[in-house]
């Protein structure tokens, strides 16, 4: 056995036991448990001292997720040159950090899924074999934390003591990593207390890659060329290198709380997914949830905080990125947020886009590869139309609107707590999740799929989730507009065979069906452009009329016209009073060519294929009644012709 073996005796799947011995710390903030050094978890110990003997680290700090640590880490982060504070009094405490060139968004490349066997990890996934992983990993963690601090990070997705609560602990040499972990998680002793209570956690490993030798001065932003981010279904266990950007370093977020947790879910009969969550009120005062996916940077963000134009209605935020989804006791399907924050991208979030998420991040935020202005404040584009006079970009250079080039990073970044926003539901952190009605699936598509279009039952969705396509934005490394399958927005996510993924989905569908109580699904697309390359639907705030027309579907009060794709709303049905959209762009908006409509079907059998016999048969089935669709309508248009 090799130090990155994990003992079995360690294993983190225990029983509860009750070892109540949890004092309340007096100078907390919070009134979070203080977790005494004698009651750490013997396994967690087990953990931190192996993995502490592999990366010898200088120190190791054991994170109580207090405001007084967070503070102290902060000035620490500034001292080094990570963070630069910003001029508290237009943007209170918050910072910019500015990463290394070389590390600038998630690496999917560089992702693996170590399951046993390569046919676990299916088509979709880079795949490693457990044992070569940890083999090359080994020299690359020995000895990888000298001259840093190692972090303990307990970690828990999702509300404290919720019985869709999951537990993780993530080791760091990365205080940028803390700090982040600290926004999007709720993190430190009220996390350690669940594990001494008994609740089984996920060991999460990170390390940026940069020992430092005696008296080497460190760098800003340190990383390492070298990037693995791996996972281990089997063990449940994460390990990553090189990177201290976002999801390649934030292990809870897509490492465990979709990737490892998409294999718990399976396990244990859920769903892990990315999507956010919204509850939307209607003049009638009467409440709906609703769950989307959109592959990255598809203004996931945006659609979570939704001001409607069209009064009366009003959508509030519960989730911008994951979602976990049960059955509850009640039969229905519940969602929660595991996250505590959001990781969004800033470029096209601005004042007349996105208001609210403006506003959220009026202070307590970190800005990753954004510019500075000269009053010390941030700027990215999109934030206003005009941009300043100079700025230093992202890089730390000079910038003027004449330089050609972007002052942010596309895949720049505001890391800030969920409950900042002014939009955020009473409900988002409700330990029993919330009620879902629908589920919307989303793409980025300049032509064919239409604004709105509306499954005929759970399986016709999972087939349009499981054909999500979308034409590539920032958020990860790759040629920006290329088209790709991003079944349920998953792709890089999936912590297993993506046809057992979709497998599984039909199977929740079926247990959902026995409890009579079936969300609807629906697919949206925001971008579909006309031949002249314009945007034809608004967008933002106006979004919030295709979710009126949800909410009149759900209430059996609007009509459906079939089309081959699904029901889109009956001519007239969708509320565009005021709008100033032209009969013809409607009309476009929901055109399905015949051709295209042919081309999609032969893209989609062609992607199917990518899955061989472990497709699931009730996908090829849902295609082959497209393609009847299909040349039903054609054979309508030779009718007509
Ligand atoms: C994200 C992503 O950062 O999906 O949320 O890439
Ligand atoms: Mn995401």
């Amino acid at each position: 056995m090799t130090l990155l073996d994990r003992p079995r005796t360690t294993a983190p799947h225990r029983t509860p036991d009750a070892r109540p011995e949890i004092t309340t710390a007096a100078n907390s903030p919070s009134s979070a448990p203080v977790v005494l050094e004698a009651d750490r978890p013997a396994d967690v110990v087990a953990f931190v001292e192996r993995i502490a003997r592999l990366t010898t680290p200088d120190q190791i700090h054991w994170v109580d997720g207090s405001t007084r640590e967070r503070h102290a880490l902060l000035q620490q982060l500034v001292a080094a040159g990570t963070l630069t504070q910003l001029n508290p009094d237009i943007r209170p405490y918050s910072f910019l950090a500015r990463s290394d060139e070389r590390d600038v968004a998630r690496v999917e490349e560089r992702t693996f899924i170590c399951s046993e066997r390569e046919e676990d990890a299916g088509p979709t996934n880079n795949w490693m074999a457990p044992e070569q992983m940890r083999a090359e990993l080994e020299p690359l963690f020995t000895g990888s934390m000298r001259g840093r601090t190692l972090y303990v990070v307990p970690f828990a997705m999702g509300p404290i003591g919720s019985s869709m609560t999951r537990y993780g602990v993530q080791l760091t040499d990365s205080p940028y990593v803390v700090v982040s972990m600290g926004t999007m998680t709720r993190l430190g002793s009220a996390a350690l207390a669940q594990i001494v209570r008994g609740q089984s956690w996920v060991p999460a490993v990170h390390s940026v890659g940069a020992p430092l030798n005696n008296g080497q001065k460190d760098v800003p932003w340190p990383c390492n060329e070298t990037k693995y981010i791996a996972h281990f279904p089997k063990e449940r266990e994460i390990w990553s290198y090189g990177s201290a950007y976002g999801g390649n370093a934030i292990l809870a977020k897509k490492a465990f709380a979709l990737r490892i947790a998409s294999v718990m879910a399976r396990d244990e009969g859920w769903l892990a997914e990315h999507m956010l969550l919204i509850k939307v009120t209607s003049p009638a005062g009467k409440k709906y949830h609703m769950a989307a996916a959109f592959p990255s940077a598809c203004g996931k963000t945006n659609l979570a905080m939704l001001t409607p134009t069209t009064p009366g209605w009003t959508v509030e935020t519960i989730g911008d990125d994951i979602a976990w989804l049960h059955i509850g006791k009640d039969g229905r399907l519940r969602a929660i947020n595991p996250e505590a924050g959001f990781f969004g991208v800033a470029p096209g979030t601005g004042i007349s886009t996105n208001r609210t998420a403006v506003d959220t991040l009026w202070g307590n935020t970190i800005f990753t590869n954004v510019a500075l202005r000269e009053d010390g404040d941030v700027w990215w584009e999109g934030l206003t139309d005009t941009p300043p006079a100079r700025l230093i970009d992202w890089r730390g250079e000079e910038w003027t609107p004449d330089s050609g080039r972007p002052a942010a990073h596309p895949n720049s970044r505001f890391t800030v707590a969920a409950h900042q926003a002014p939009s955020i539901a009473d409900t988002w952190d409700d330990p029993e999740g919330v009620v879902i009605d629908a589920i919307i699936f989303g793409g980025r598509r300049r032509a064919l799929a239409p604004l709105v279009v509306e499954a005929r039952d759970w399986d016709h969705g999972v087939f349009m989730g499981a054909t999500i396509s979308s034409e590539q934005t920032a958020a990860a490394e790759g040629t920006v507009g290329q088209l790709r399958r991003d079944p349920f927005a998953m792709l890089p996510f999936a912590g297993y065979n993506m046809a057992d993924y979709f497998a599984h989905w039909l199977d929740f569908g079926k247990r959902l069906r026995r409890s009579a109580r079936v969300p609807r699904v629906f697919q949206v697309n925001w971008f579909r452009k006309s031949p002249e390359g314009k945007f034809l639907w608004p967008g933002f705030g106006e979004n919030g009329r295709v979710i009126e027309w949800m909410v009149a579907r759900l209430e059996s009060e609007a009509c459906i016209d079939e089309t081959p794709l699904g029901g889109i709303p009956r001519q007239g049905e969708l509320n565009v009073a005021g709008l100033d959209l032209p009969e013809e762009d409607l009309t476009e908006l929901f055109r399905m060519d015949t051709d295209e409509l042919e081309a999609e079907a032969d893209d989609v059998e062609h992607f199917f294929q990518t899955f061989g016999d472990k497709l699931p048969a009730e996908l090829r089935h849902q295609l082959s009644h497209l393609r009847s669709r299909v040349r039903a309508q054609r054979e309508a248009e030779a009718g007509t012709a």
